[in-house]
């Protein structure tokens, strides 16, 4: 009987496969543009109004030039036609050197979306940063570039940038991170950090709107560190050990107040994968910094290129996916490090107590069995649905079940032969168990698959 179940299921799953390979995704158009480079700074949304989305990019030229590239345009209808509409869409020629981190919000307060690109310019000596780019919605329906309007329109190492809602006005800001505080040629000394002895030098800084997509410019209400990425008070200066020096940022509600919070991404020269500053509730961020754990490269080696808020447990409360790569060797090998929100709020005295908790350090290293329970439901979800998981070992199996599908995966010793065998059981098999061969074979298919 199980034999005649078992070859019932492997019937089942070459059809699965087929199905998979063929009907899943299908390449709907090609488009092809002149762009000599890599687009990075990306923004997505109905930027044409009829419902369709488009895609602006910003980018960085490649072999490494320094020179500016074009923001583009590329429409991507519902039926998917893509087609490239930079010059009727955008109003004016914007460009960059180094587009890096793109940021959709209705600025201008039209209901229409606009967008940010950060830019941090030539990504080699003498570093010279680069301007920001500020498209704003108009009546006649294109993209005005109005980046020259933005404060201080100056060259600047910007290696990322975030808009939220920050007062709950319904005026979306920006925050404007900067790697390494610099010197900035004739920089007005009004836009110098409270905490800087030093006329010129310009650290990240938060762009506040009247709600038409004008901004004021505002080092006031960020913590001292934060806009100044170097600790003056010893000589010769230092760098923070935690942000400091911005390479990532985003805005989220970390803390379930209903106001955006802060969320920096740290260097490689600092301690910690980053910091959080909690919003006020007035939209500052002169608050206390709690620092995240140590990036997966370790103390003094990370680098949190990029941060993703994202609920990943489900709970309610946000956590923090961190993209993190090494400072030596400088840029090599890439790991998430997941931080799982445990917090729950405020206390009555107002005080943050929101913890993360690494989750990468506390998983243990998948078995064989994993590898190949991964490597099955990655294969046949219809069969066993990796949404929706109990885990577990008794009578000697280690097992998986998926009571989407009413169905178990299952391992264990074949007291005749010694060898680890994998089992189902479930519809397909006539719910018998079923053997479906030695874990050593699968094993090969799975690693074979990257499992
Ligand atoms: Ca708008
Ligand atoms: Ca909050
Ligand atoms: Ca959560």
């Amino acid at each position: 009987m199980p034999h005649r179940i078992a070859a019932l299921l492997l019937c089942l799953l070459p059809a699965a496969v087929a199905s998979a390979a063929s009907s899943n995704f299908r390449t709907a158009s090609t488009l092809q543009i002149a762009y000599e480079g890599a687009m990075l700074s990306f923004g997505l949304a109905d930027f044409v109004g009829d419902g369709s989305k488009t895609l602006l990019a910003g980018g960085f030229p490649w072999p490494l030039l320094d020179q500016t590239l074009p923001i583009k345009a590329i429409k991507i209808s519902r039926a998917g036609a893509l087609s490239d509409i930079s010059a009727t869409l955008i109003d004016g020629s914007p460009g960059q050197s180094w587009g890096r981190r793109g940021v959709v919000a209705d600025f201008n307060g039209d209901g229409r979306p606009d967008f940010f690109s950060a830019s941090h310019g030539y990504d080699a000596a003498p570093f010279p940063g680069d301007y920001q780019t500020l498209l704003l919605s108009q009546a006649n329906g294109k993209l005005k570039d109005e980046s020259a309007s933005l404060l201080p329109h100056a060259k600047q190492f910007v290696h990322s940038a975030a808009a939220a809602d920050l007062k709950r006005n319904g005026r979306p800001e920006l925050f404007v991170g900067i790697l390494n505080s610099r010197k900035i040629d004739s920089l007005d000394p009004s836009y110098t950090p409270p905490s800087s002895p030093q006329p010129g030098w310009l650290g990240a800084y938060l762009l506040r709107n009247d709600g038409s997509g004008h901004f004021t410019f505002d080092n006031k209400t960020l913590a001292d560190k934060v806009t100044f990425s170097y600790n003056t008070g010893v000589n010769p200066w230092v760098g923070w050990d935690s942000p400091g020096s911005v390479v990532s940022s985003a805005f989220a509600d970390l803390n379930g107040d209903g106001y955006p919070d802060l969320i920096l991404g740290g260097d490689g020269d600092q301690n910690y994968a980053g910091s959080v500053y909690f919003n006020d509730g007035k939209g500052g961020f002169r608050t206390t910094e709690y620092k995240l754990p140590a990036g997966l490269f370790g103390a003094k080696n990370t680098i949190t290129v990029d941060v993703l808020p994202f609920d990943v447990d489900g709970d309610g409360k946000v956590d923090l996916v961190l993209s993190q790569t090494a400072n030596s060797p400088f840029y090599a090998g890439s790991k998430l490090q997941i931080l799982i929100n445990k917090g729950n709020g405020t206390s009555a005295k107002k005080t943050t107590f929101t913890v993360f908790e690494n989750v990468n350090a506390s998983l243990p290293a998948p078995t064989d069995s994993d590898r190949v329970f991964n490597y099955l439901e990655s294969l046949y979800p219809q069969f066993v649905s990796p949404l929706e998981v109990n885990r577990g070992t008794a009578s000697g199996y280690y097992y998986r079940h998926y009571p989407n599908n009413s169905a178990y995966l299952a391992t264990a010793k074949d007291p005749g032969t010694a060898e680890t065998m994998l089992y189902y059981l479930g519809p397909a098999s006539g719910n018998a168990t079923s053997t479906l061969g030695t874990l050593a074979s699968w094993l090969t298919k799975a690693v074979g698959a990257g499992y």
